[in-house]
């Protein structure tokens, strides 16, 4: 595993603390409305991928694109989709980011963000994920192109040819594997003959790089190495973010299959849980501070819940808007 030398400031690292509350806090809530009886659509916790999604994207600059999935509430949020945006989308409303065409995370994008839209035949961000890279290189901007796939997804035929031609045509991707262990009921062990997803980008001419996906500064700093390094004409990299789905594929899916004992163990290594002890030991900040910062995200996503609440439904008549072929 990397573990990078720390180049954030304590200011940078709280920042890093009060995305990933917000983002759990999100979840949390969102879940709970669900087993209310008030959700709409299929729900997918981020429970556990907090320090990858968000430290991920805050190594990007601000004319990057990322493509994030269904495990990226961390990098949505970070980029600057409101709160109260992404709950709407999660109702179905009219103030949703899709406004009401979806009642989920998949579509959900704003090229305002710099963020492509969730494609949810999986990993199909990624070949579009390339051309954007490509499109960069071509018009010789230095800017780059991120997107995450889950271990399940990497194993398509489809993230292979990608990843093939990003490694040839030195494209500035970085494309980060979430390895939650599990791909719905599957587990790694049943999925790749190799032990590390990484490994496969020597056959694609890229560097692999594995990081403890738990550890948001340890994300940071090998993604951002990556972002660099595609900006300045080195080509692509592979990062593998180990990490454990702490909840079911969906809301619906109790995940009785995965062991017990092996939730437990992550369960010790929570990434906020984790963060919050280095502040603390490193003396960047209080627990007064870190109050202040969790009640700062619970108010936020209070008043988004409310915002979403209330917000209409999109109106029948304007089903058609935005289509443009028929
Ligand atoms: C081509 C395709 N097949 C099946 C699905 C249904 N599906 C959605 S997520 C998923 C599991 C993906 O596992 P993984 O890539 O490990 O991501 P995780 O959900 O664990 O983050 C499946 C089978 C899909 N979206 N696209
Ligand atoms: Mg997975």
């Amino acid at each position: 595993m990397t573990n990078n030398s720390l180049s954030l400031s304590d200011q940078q690292r709280l920042e890093l603390y009060y995305w990933m509350v917000l983002t759990r806090t999100f979840d949390e809530r969102m879940l709970a409305h669900w087993k209310q009886g008030k959700g709409v659509g299929g729900t997918y916790s981020q429970r556990g991928h907090e320090a990858i999604s968000v430290a991920a994207g805050y190594a990007l600059g601000p004319d990057d694109i990322v493509a994030p999935m269904h495990r990226d509430l961390g990098c949505y949020l970070q980029r600057g989709l409101a709160p109260r945006r992404i709950f709407a989308q999660l109702l179905g409303k009219e103030t949703g980011v899709s406004r009401g065409r979806d009642a989920n995370l998949h579509g959900m994008g704003d090229l305002e963000h710099g963020i492509i839209g969730f494609i949810s035949h999986l990993p199909l961000s990624l070949p579009v994920s390339v051309g954007v890279a490509m499109s960069f290189k071509l018009r010789k901007e230095p800017r780059v192109a991120l997107t995450f796939v889950g271990d399940g997804s990497s194993s398509t035929g489809v993230w292979h040819e990608s990843l093939n031609l990003a490694g040839l045509y030195q494209a500035p991707l970085v494309t980060i594997i979430e390895n939650n262990q599990y791909a719905y009921s599957t587990p790694v062990t049943h999925q790749i003959p190799i032990e590390h997803f990484a490994d496969r980008a020597a056959g694609y001419g890229m560097p692999g790089v594995i990081v403890d996906g738990n550890d948001v500064e340890c994300v940071y700093a090998v993604v951002k190495e990556a972002v660099e390094r595609a900006r300045n004409g080195g080509g692509p990299t592979l990062i593998e973010a180990k990490t454990m789905r702490m909840l079911g594929h969906a809301i619906h899916d109790g995940a009785e299959y995965v062991p017990a004992e092996l939730l437990a163990e992550w369960e010790k290594r929570d990434p906020i849980t984790l963060f919050e002890a280095t502040l603390l030991e490193s003396g960047v900040t209080d627990k007064d501070e870190l109050d202040e910062i969790r009640n700062r995200a619970a108010v936020e996503i209070e008043d988004a819940i409310e915002f979403a609440e209330a917000s209409p439904l999109p109106k029948a008549e304007s089903v058609f808007d935005g289509v443009y072929a028929a």
